[in-house]
């Protein structure tokens, strides 16, 4: 299972410029070191760390954090018709190709509404076995929710599972769910992952299988 950014591809940049057009407009703070604290994390919640970052959660009423919001992501939606296969992070289209040919399920369990444009400008949705609604997940990462969900869509028990991520609330997720974790650069601050790389380009099929048997 599979997070979507900072593991098939590394969307971090356009949600960071999206969330800094924002911030412009309101006259809040935000860099790219914040924009680090939203990796995983869902567009509501990200909108309320960077209120936090800025101390200014009472500041906007709901209407108005709604509407900060449906513009972030109409701003990340137009950056999203930039994104090509060439945006696949290095080593997955083979990586995701041996494990399909040797009849292992995948899926992608992503906190982004926008896993399906995303994956459909990649070129790679039909290579999954299931996609989750991250729309139909009421608790995200670091809850399970969406690798359970996963789990239950594909008919699979989580400690047969093996879970991809990038992010510290990702990792936590997956151990939650009861399945082992694979780590991609993650900067861990309370839980490591099981089997941690320094990038996807290290990936290797066999190595991952031999080392969870
Ligand atoms: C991704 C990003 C987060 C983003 C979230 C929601 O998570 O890492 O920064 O806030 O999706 O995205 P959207 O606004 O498109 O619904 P993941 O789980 O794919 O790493
Ligand atoms: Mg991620």
């Amino acid at each position: 299972m599979f997070d979507l950014d900072g593991v098939l591809t590394d969307t971090a940049e356009y949600h960071y410029q999206a969330w800094k057009r924002i911030a412009e407009e309101y006259g809040l703070f935000f860099d790219r070191n914040a924009n680090e604290q939203l990796k995983g994390v869902s567009r509501r919640r990200s909108l309320d760390l960077i209120l936090e970052i800025n101390q200014a959660g009472q500041r906007f009423n709901e209407q108005e954090k709604e509407q900060m919001v449906r513009e972030k992501n109409r701003i990340y939606r137009n950056l999203l018709k930039n994104i090509t296969d060439r945006d696949i992070l290095p080593g997955i289209q083979g990586f995701l190709k041996e494990a399909r040919e040797r009849g292992i399920l995948l899926a992608v369990a992503s906190a982004s509404r926008n896993a399906d444009t995303v994956l459909n400008r990649l070129g790679i949705k039909p290579v999954f076995d299931y996609i989750a609604d991250a729309g139909q997940i009421a608790r995200t990462k670091p809850d399970p929710e969406v690798f359970l969900d996963c789990c239950r869509n594909l008919g699979v028990l989580p400690h047969s599972c093996i879970g991809f991520e990038d992010s510290q609330a990702g990792i936590e997720a997956i151990r939650a769910a009861g399945m082992r974790s694979v780590g991609i650069r993650v900067k861990v601050t309370t839980l490591a992952p099981d089997l941690p790389y320094q990038g996807t380009e290290e990936l290797d099929v066999q190595q991952v299988l031999d080392y969870f048997e």
